[in-house]
Parts: C-alpha cells; structure tokens; sequence
C-alpha cells in the first residue's frame, strides 16, 4: 500500500509539476523539522514536550525523575501522561538510555527506551511500552539506564 501510494503521489507531482511539490515538500519539512531544529547538540539532558514534533516543552533535565505527576523533580504535576515527543540529547556511553515508564516509580513490567543514537521520538503516538499501552500521553517516569536494561522489543523512535 505503501508503495503504490507514493508512486502515485509521484504521478500526481509530476503531472500538477513544480509549484505542488515545492508546497509538499515545505509541509514536510516543517512537519518533521519541529524535533531537527530543537536539537540542541549534545548536553546530556534529556526533553520531552506535550504535543508531536517537540512543540509545548514540558521540561527538560540531566537527571531521572521517578514519578512525573509529583511535586518533585524536573517533572511534575500535568507533565505526567502529556508527553507526546521525546528526545535524548544524552553523552553516549554508560547510562545513556532514556527509559520511559508507563507507571510511576520505575515499574520493571511496562518500560519504553530511546538511544542516544535515535536522537529523538518526534510523534509517540505509534509507539508502544513493553505492556502493550501506547507510550503517547502515558509517559509517568523515566531513568537514566544502560543498554543492556532495555529488551529488544522496547526501543522507539
Ligand atoms: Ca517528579
Ligand atoms: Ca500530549
Ligand atoms: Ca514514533
């Protein structure tokens, strides 16, 4: 489906020409640019926003925060379950995996983790935590951790 759907977005361009896919292309851009132009480099801190495309800055910290919904920490109030973009602007090496956690208090069962390498998780909304719940809006806590505490199903992008 995929394909065939971008072999006909291409008939289209070519048929309508230059002024369509230079609008297209624009769209695109901006969609996918939200997350690009608010990489900061690498400072070892890690963000997350309440909407898609890193847009609505929820809180941004180097350390870990085990219930988002407190008072406490980088991370509280109505951060918890808003996160809708994520990003880990982290030093590579050591603990330099973000784990996202469906629950408060870094609950072992139901975990979600991005790589340093991933740079970022622009629209959560098509990933799931190793329980199965959509990770949008569901995010509670996360942790600085290693590779080797993320399953092989739990990474997202
Ligand atoms: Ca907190
Ligand atoms: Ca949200
Ligand atoms: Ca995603």
């Amino acid at each position: 489906m995929r394909k065939s759907g971008a072999a006909v977005a291409a008939l289209v361009l070519a048929l309508t020409g230059a002024v369509t896919s230079t609008t297209t292309t624009t769209a695109q851009a901006t969609a996918s640019g939200g997350c690009n132009s608010a990489w900061p480099g690498r400072n070892g801190h890690m963000y997350a926003w309440r909407d898609i495309y890193c847009v609505g800055l929820l809180g941004n910290t180097a350390g870990s925060d085990d219930h988002w919904g407190d008072a406490y920490g980088p991370f509280t109030g109505l951060d918890a379950n808003n996160a809708s973009s994520v990003m880990n602007a982290g030093y590579t090496g050591g603990r330099d995996v973000v784990k996202f956690f469906f629950v408060p208090q870094y609950e072992a069962a139901s975990y979600a983790c991005l790589d340093p390498t991933e740079y970022f998780a622009d629209d959560l909304r098509d990933n799931t935590f190793t329980n199965g719940a959509l990770v949008n809006d569901n995010i509670m806590a996360h942790k600085w951790v290693t590779d080797g505490e993320c399953a092989w199903g739990s990474w997202i992008g």
